[in-house]
């Protein structure tokens, strides 16, 4: 059966090329901040029932229920404390630039957005913490900001609200583990960006030790078009369970690499077809697809072809959805150089505060180097997978998996491969040990 594509009349992100102005005049033309008080006006339950009903899954690569997410915070604040919105804009997973367009192409839907998502889970203020490369995305996220405070739309009674919400704009350093989001709230307050043990869950402790949510961009600027539109209008797309449309963004080797908005379960080479032009070479060049931004494994060419690109679809191939950065490597490509610089980039980045990441991403980077050039033995495979299972689930934060899951998925898949160069590099178990 045909897969029903994505109509240009059910878009929320009409100006993700920018090719119209972001400031508020523009945005307004476009629909945002119409009546944005008389959604709030439904309060606070009726708007995160609403958002359950929509089935919204998070858009940061890990897919927790949103609606869901925002129930856990507390309706009375405990002590007096206020609560906080955190948005994650600190996307910096490799193949990851969906949200970059967000910011800087549709900057009032996110702001709108956090309004929304904080008079709901009764937040004082959104804190938008960005990535330190997007210096562009951040001066343009600023005068949005400003913007809106200047038109009574955020600050003292919220586009007439009733409501006080504040909005700041913070921008990290550099350093992906900011991401993961009790670094971010670590980072934010002024410490060196490291993740903390969960639970507690930063709905109970977060930022200050207040209750707090930190949400994608993605998640909070589809949130006012969701509550005009319906939950039921949004939850028409994509299919049980992996509901709604969603920002793909696709590198690689296709023809028209892209960042669009697509239906939820849209079949994989009928996305590329359509949006991207086709593999460069043909589909018969096609190698792998890593489909969810580096922390997925790779799924080989035959297994995708026909996948649904959403949550169950590629869990079923034993990859994910993640941030839906869809990475394309045709037959051109050095599969086993390309996982190994992956493995240097979990390394690098790594934070360092427990020993199976800190240790086990540098000697799987090691020894992924060698494998790279056959200058291994077969016996090392094993012990390399081996390793990987001693790393995953074993850490403090999902950096761990990370790094483990697409050396997996290169095992799994491309393990001749990788056993060819052992033999053509004419590696001996004895010259290694001589070597070592
Ligand atoms: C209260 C509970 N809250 C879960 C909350 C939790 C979090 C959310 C999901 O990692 C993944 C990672 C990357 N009470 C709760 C609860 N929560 N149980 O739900 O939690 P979790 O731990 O499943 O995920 P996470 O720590 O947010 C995210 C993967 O996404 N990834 C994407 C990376 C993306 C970027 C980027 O550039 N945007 O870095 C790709 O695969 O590896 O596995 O809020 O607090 N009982
Ligand atoms: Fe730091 Fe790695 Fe441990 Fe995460 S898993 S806390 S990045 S050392």
């Amino acid at each position: 059966m045909a897969f029903d594509f994505l109509q240009d009349k059910d878009r929320i992100f009409t100006n993700v090329y920018g090719f119209q102005s972001w400031d508020l005049k523009a945005a307004q033309k476009r629909g945002d901040w119409d009546n944005t008080a008389d959604i709030i006006m439904r309060g606070n339950d009726k708007i995160i029932n609403e958002m359950k009903e929509s089935g919204l899954r998070g858009r940061g690569g890990a897919g927790f229920p949103t609606g869901l997410k925002w129930s856990f915070m507390p309706k009375e604040s405990p002590d007096g404390r206020p609560s906080f919105l955190v948005i994650n804009a600190d996307e910096s997973e490799p193949g990851s630039c969906k949200d970059r367009e967000i910011l800087r192409n549709d900057p009032h839907k996110l702001i709108e957005g956090a309004l929304i998502a904080g008079f709901a889970m009764r937040a004082r203020a959104a804190y938008i913490y960005i990535r330190g490369e997007y210096i562009m995305e951040a001066k343009v996220m600023e005068a949005a900001v400003k913007e809106a405070y200047d038109a009574g739309l955020i600050g003292k009674n919220a586009a007439k609200s009733g409501y006080d919400f504040d909005v700041f704009v913070h921008r990290g350093a550099g350093a992906y583990i900011c991401g993961e989001e009790t670094a971010m709230i670590e980072s934010l307050e002024g410490k060196k960006g490291q993740p903390r043990l969960k639970p507690p869950f930063p709905a109970g402790a977060g930022l200050y030790g207040c209750p707090t949510t930190v949400n994608n961009v993605e998640s909070i600027a589809v949130v006012p078009t969701i509550l005009r539109r319906g939950a039921s209008w949004f939850a028409g797309f994509g299919r049980e369970n992996n509901h709604g449309t969603k920002l793909f963004q696709v590198s690689g080797h296709v023809e028209k690499p892209a960042v669009f908005e697509e239906a939820m379960s849209v079949p994989f080479k009928d996305m590329i077809e359509k949006h991207c032009g086709g593999i460069t070479g043909g589909w018969d060049n096609l190698l792998a697809v890593i489909p969810g931004g580096s922390s997925v494994p790779l799924v080989p060419a035959e297994q995708i072809m026909d996948a649904p690109m959403d949550f169950d679809g590629l869990k079923d191939l034993g990859s994910g959805l993640g941030t839906a950065a869809v990475i394309v490597m045709d037959k051109s490509t050095d599969i086993v150089r390309a996982i190994s610089r992956l493995s240097y980039f979990y390394k690098h980045e790594s934070c360092g505060q427990c020993t199976p990441c800190r240790e086990g991403t540098g000697w799987m980077w090691r020894v992924m180097e060698r494998l790279r050039d056959g200058d291994a033995t077969i016996e090392e495979i094993d012990t390399l997978h081996e390793v990987t299972k001693q790393v995953e689930g074993h850490t403090i934060c999902a950096l761990g998996d990370a790094a483990a899951w697409p050396i997996q998925g290169l095992i799994r898949h491309f393990r001749p491969e990788m056993e060819r160069r052992i033999r053509e590099n004419g590696a001996q178990p004895e010259v290694m040990e001589a070597a070592e």
